[in-house]
């Protein structure tokens, strides 16, 4: 099957659709459509298409996973703050039974303790974080290093 038929899964949590309009000593001045363009972007040099979701909407987000079991190679997702609340996501990411790279802007270990932890590290295969957007693209990378 071509790639193109088992696209990647980009998923990107709640409030990052506000990325590039405030807090950008955090975050940076990237858009999310910037996000999406430089994943499609790499994705598409290595052969692989995008599937992009951004969703304020927990049961949304688990939908559209369960939605793509056997449809996609792998997950690349920023849970943003469902990173350190959500067993149900996490639970989620585990359906479709391929990768799940979990990637994260800015540094999380460096910021508050409740970022520490995360209900998605444990069921991914990689974390990237603290790399800024490009972070996504190290993801991408990875991913298709994992299941080429
Ligand atoms: O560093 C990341 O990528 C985070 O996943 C971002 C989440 C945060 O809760 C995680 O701890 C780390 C916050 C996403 C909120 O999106 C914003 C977008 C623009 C400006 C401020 C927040």
């Amino acid at each position: 099957m071509a790639n193109e038929e088992r696209p990647i899964l980009l998923l990107n949590g709640p409030n990052l659709n506000t990325l590039g309009l405030r807090q950008p000593e955090i975050y940076g001045t990237a858009t999310l459509a910037d996000v999406v363009a430089l994943v499609e972007r790499t994705a598409a040099d290595l052969g692989y298409g995008v599937r992009a979701l951004q969703t304020n909407h927990e049961g949304e987000m688990i939908d559209a996973i369960h939605a793509a079991r056997g449809q996609i190679s792998g997950i690349v997702v920023n849970p943003a703050g469902w990173t350190h609340t959500s067993v149900a996501l996490a639970d989620a990411l585990v359906v479709p039974e391929v990768p799940v790279i979990e990637v994260h802007i800015s540094n999380v270990a460096a910021r508050e303790p409740f970022r520490h932890h995360s209900y998605v590290s444990p069921i991914a295969s990689a974390v990237i974080a603290g790399c800024g957007i490009r972070g996504y693209e190290y993801a991408v990378r990875q991913m298709v290093t994992l299941v080429s």
